[in-house]
């Protein structure tokens, strides 16, 4: 089922139509009620009547997840507080996070931008749709929701965890459309096999994958085990939540809202525009958005785009799955990690602890693994086994409040990790995704 196909099959020249008219009123929006971004906008000498073709967006300035730090927590909001329905936060690259308000209306796009993309999972009035995703300051569940209500589904709101009860659900409800996190997904899949249930035991048809990035092999791999057909959802919490864009049938990238979202990606290093078909930072404009417009936000998300319509009959903007990011944002357990937050709290422990540090993470049986080796400050005795393991407990209790997921905790002594002779090498990650 296509959800609007009146939006989501339209000719290309009528999006671009929609989009220039949905444009200019952001422009003019952000310009009269968001005020860190009016500035940018006098800086470089732009006016709102200066936007007059798609192509002029160039002439606008960018939006950085600096600027949310900068105005934390609500200097990027454009309407009276009491206009703002809703809150959801993600991390930011300290200890403080990025906070994104909705208004009404925002919230209906946002339904309406996720039927979207449930109804590209092969979604429909009457699926049952459990949503697996976590519920609360994070998009995935609320944002998963939302769309699925909107549609008209009935709606499983198990959030995240509890892989038992899941399956139990996903059994006596016979949950047909799964949404979650790709490795939550594996996760789920493992726990049915052990629990003895075959994929045919299981009533799953689709998934609606993201949060994260994952691999053709993940997909197969996740399909083979829940015996279903996994599409990819890509959003962030600063443009909205899931729903930006998603894969149909074809898997042939994920179409994005275009009425709602003008996508550019550009040269990283240049900031210039790269053709359609290579590689290059995601640049999105919310072209509906009222509670918290963003211009140019630069997602620092790698992938590329096409313009050519889809075999599914959508003529809608396609992205490429993420192959990566331009900063060094890490996803672990489908939570963001700046390595930045791991340092502020590591610099907390001024006296017992060096800022000599390196993050691990990886891979076994399909989750992910972080830990974090610290070297003790000098003088501090890593023998004492009961001092270490009241410290490791502090450390974690910190690193738990500022990051929202665990961590193992590594103490070593002063000297063991190697220097740097040039830039920091604090993280390695061997999950190649
Ligand atoms: O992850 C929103 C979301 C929830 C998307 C549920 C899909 C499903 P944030 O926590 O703000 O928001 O993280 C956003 O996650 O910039 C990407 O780097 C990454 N990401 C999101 N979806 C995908 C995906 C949500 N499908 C950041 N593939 C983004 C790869 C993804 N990476």
């Amino acid at each position: 089922m296509i959800w609007n196909e009146a939006i989501e099959c339209a000719d290309r020249s009528e999006i671009e139509k929609i989009q220039l008219e949905k444009l200019k009123k952001v422009v003019a929006h952000a310009y009269e009620n968001q005020m860190p971004y009016r500035k940018k906008m006098e800086a470089a000498g732009v006016k709102p009547e200066d936007i007059q073709t798609l192509a002029d967006i160039t002439k606008l300035p960018f939006v950085t997840k600096d600027d949310l730090a900068e105005n934390y927590p609500t200097g990027m909001w454009a309407v009276d507080k009491h206009d703002i329905v809703r809150v959801h936060a993600s991390s930011g690259t300290t200890g403080k996070p990025k906070i994104a308000g909705y208004t009404r209306n925002d919230l209906e796009m946002w339904g309406e931008c996720v039927a979207r993309c449930l109804a590209m999972a092969g979604a429909d009035q009457d699926s049952v749709v459990q949503v697996a995703y976590g519920y609360g300051l994070f998009t995935g569940g609320l944002g998963a929701h939302i769309g699925a209500e909107k549609m008209g589904c009935m709606v499983i709101p198990m959030s995240s965890g509890n892989t038992q009860k899941q399956l139990m659900f996903m059994q006596d409800m016979k949950t047909n459309i799964l949404c979650c996190t790709p490795s939550y997904a594996l996760t789920l899949a493992e726990a049915a096999e052990h629990a003895g249930l075959k994929p045919e035991n299981l009533h799953l048809t689709g998934g609606v994958f993201g949060a994260e990035p994952w691999t053709e092999g993940m997909r197969w791999e996740i399909e083979k085990r829940l015996g279903l057909k996994a599409h990819d959802i890509y959003g962030l919490s600063e443009i909205m939540g899931p729903g930006v864009s998603a894969s149909c049938d074809e898997n042939a990238g994920m179409h994005i809202q275009d009425d709602y979202f003008y996508v550019e990606v550009l040269d990283p290093d240049t900031l210039e525009p790269v053709p359609d078909g290579e590689k290059g930072e995601l640049v999105i404009t919310t072209i509906g958005k009222e509670g918290m417009p963003m211009i140019r936000y630069r997602t620092r998300d790698i992938c590329y785009i096409t313009h050519e319509p889809c075999a599914c009959g959508r003529t809608t903007t396609r992205m490429s799955r993420v192959f990566g990011r331009t900063d060094d944002m890490l996803i672990i357990r489908g939570v963001n990690v700046f390595p930045s937050q791991v340092e502020t709290v590591i610099a907390r422990f001024e006296n017992k602890l060096t800022m000599n540090y390196k993050l691990y993470v990886g891979r076994e049986d399909n989750k992910d693994t972080f830990e974090l080796a610290v070297e003790l400050a000098d003088g501090l005795a890593i023998d004492d086994i009961k001092y270490v393991e009241a410290l490791k407990a502090d450390i974690d209790r910190e690193l738990r409040s500022i990051l929202g997921i665990g961590c193992k905790i590594r103490l070593l002594n002063p000297g063991t990790l190697p220097r740097s002779e040039g830039k920091a090498k604090r993280v390695e990650d061997t999950r190649n995704l």
